[in-house]
């Protein structure tokens, strides 16, 4: 990668030195992630390792260890030549800590994945919701926008996590040209997020892209989303640990596909030629009860006989139908799910079985309560 810059690019130009290019990547890539130690941050960080990018990671700092999907990715620092995912403290409410990040690093490519990503709990948290989701994008908008125009570094692109969550109630299918009608704190600060993104694009010429991404789910899904929450009392049930899972309203219909297809999705926004927004689905939709009766169905066991309708689960206002329409990623991106929806339910009930039968033996030996969950 020396020739374009060295000796050998001013002899072939006759001797003049070769204009300095800021803007032009050299050698690996780098790739920046906030959000690196969510589901989606550790399948994107495997992807993008597998593309041979340097991989930097934002983390914030917790009391415990929040680092668990990404630890079988993690080499030890002082191994620099296998070492190419880097983690560093910081955190969306903290704007200093973003532009540090920023002019140390030097990243080709920015993910924005960080959020309070869960909508129930948004209603009760919505000040610190909007705090991260919208402003910790704006944050990171203009820590970008400041860097560019310090270090004249104008090849950087941003990819910043939508949400269908952001249509709301416009009912299905739902497109990029359909308007957006949010339904919690968590959705209203998404949409925030996304016209920061749109109008940081329109403003000052930024290669930022807006994923407006249907749900997508895997084994690293937070315990307390539907789909995971239903695997792993699958698993629970099946070896003893559990009789009963506690639920909310079943009726709604969720667009589901496999998180490990949607990074990729993010990824190819930011190499076509101009940035824009794309949605993401699988284009097909299934409801929370259609989800129980593949889940317990696999594993030979009736969802009627354990699930308890708990009204703790149901939301102040609920989105009742996201079902996408993802024909222009699927036509410029060229992208399209691997997974189907028994497949998904099936990979992670494999998993969450595995898991339960990992509890089940410390249980047996007396390590563990039965209630605990490692
Ligand atoms: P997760 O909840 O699994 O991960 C969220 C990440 O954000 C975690 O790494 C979390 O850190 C980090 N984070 C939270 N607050 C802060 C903060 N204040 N500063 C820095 N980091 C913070 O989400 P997913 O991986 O599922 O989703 C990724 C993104 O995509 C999110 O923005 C989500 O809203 C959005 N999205 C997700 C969809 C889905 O179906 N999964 C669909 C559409 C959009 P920690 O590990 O310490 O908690
Ligand atoms: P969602 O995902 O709100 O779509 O947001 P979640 O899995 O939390 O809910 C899906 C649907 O299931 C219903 N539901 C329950 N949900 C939870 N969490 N717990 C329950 O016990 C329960 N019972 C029923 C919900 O009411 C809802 O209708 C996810 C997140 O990843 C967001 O960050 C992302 O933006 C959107 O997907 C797209």
């Amino acid at each position: 990668h020396t020739s374009s810059t060295s000796g050998s690019a001013a002899a072939i130009n006759g001797g003049h030195t070769t204009p300095k290019t800021p803007s032009q990547p050299q050698g690996r890539k780098k790739a920046l992630i906030t959000g690196i130690t969510g589901q989606d941050g550790s399948y994107l960080t495997e992807f993008l390792l597998s593309k041979g990018y340097e991989v930097h990671g934002l983390i914030r700092r917790s009391s415990n260890f929040n680092t668990q999907r990404i630890n079988h990715i993690y080499i030890d620092p002082h191994n620099s030549h296998k070492a190419h995912m880097k983690l560093h403290y910081a955190d969306l409410t903290d704007a200093s800590s973003l532009r540090r990040w920023l002019d140390i690093i030097l990243p080709d490519e920015i993910y924005n994945l960080a959020a309070q990503s869960h909508v129930a709990v948004s209603f009760e948290i919505p000040d610190y919701t909007a705090d991260v989701v919208a402003t910790g994008a704006l944050r990171l908008l203009e820590a970008v926008r400041s860097h560019i125009s310090a270090t004249g570094r104008t090849h950087i692109r941003y990819y910043q996590a939508g949400s269908s969550e952001m249509f709301g109630s416009t009912p299905p299918p739902q497109s990029e040209s359909s308007p957006f009608h949010p339904r919690s704190p968590y959705a209203a600060a998404k949409c925030a997020a996304h016209w920061y993104t749109v109008n940081y694009r329109e403003a000052y010429g930024i290669f930022a892209c807006n994923g407006v991404l249907f749900n997508h789910e895997s084994p690293r899904r937070g315990e307390n989303f539907v789909t995971r929450k239903i695997t792993r009392a699958v698993g629970r049930i099946k070896v003893g640990l559990q009789s009963k899972l506690f639920l909310g309203n079943l009726q709604a219909s969720r667009d589901w596909g496999f998180a490990g297809d949607y990074v990729e999705a993010m990824w190819l926004m930011l190499q076509q030629d101009k940035p824009d927004d794309y949605v993401v689905a699988t284009e097909e939709s299934h409801t929370v009860e259609e989800f129980l009766e593949v889940a317990f169905g696999y594993v030979g066991l009736k969802w009627r006989d354990h699930v308890v309708i708990d009204k703790r689960y149901v939301r102040p206002a609920e989105v009742d139908n996201l079902k996408g329409d993802s024909t222009k990623a699927r036509s410029v991106l060229g992208w399209k799910p691997k997974v189907g929806f028994e497949q998904l339910v099936k990979m992670m009930v494999d998993e969450d079985i595995e898991l339960a039968k990992r509890e089940r033996v410390l249980v047996d030996a007396g390590y563990l309560d039965a209630q605990q969950q490692p």
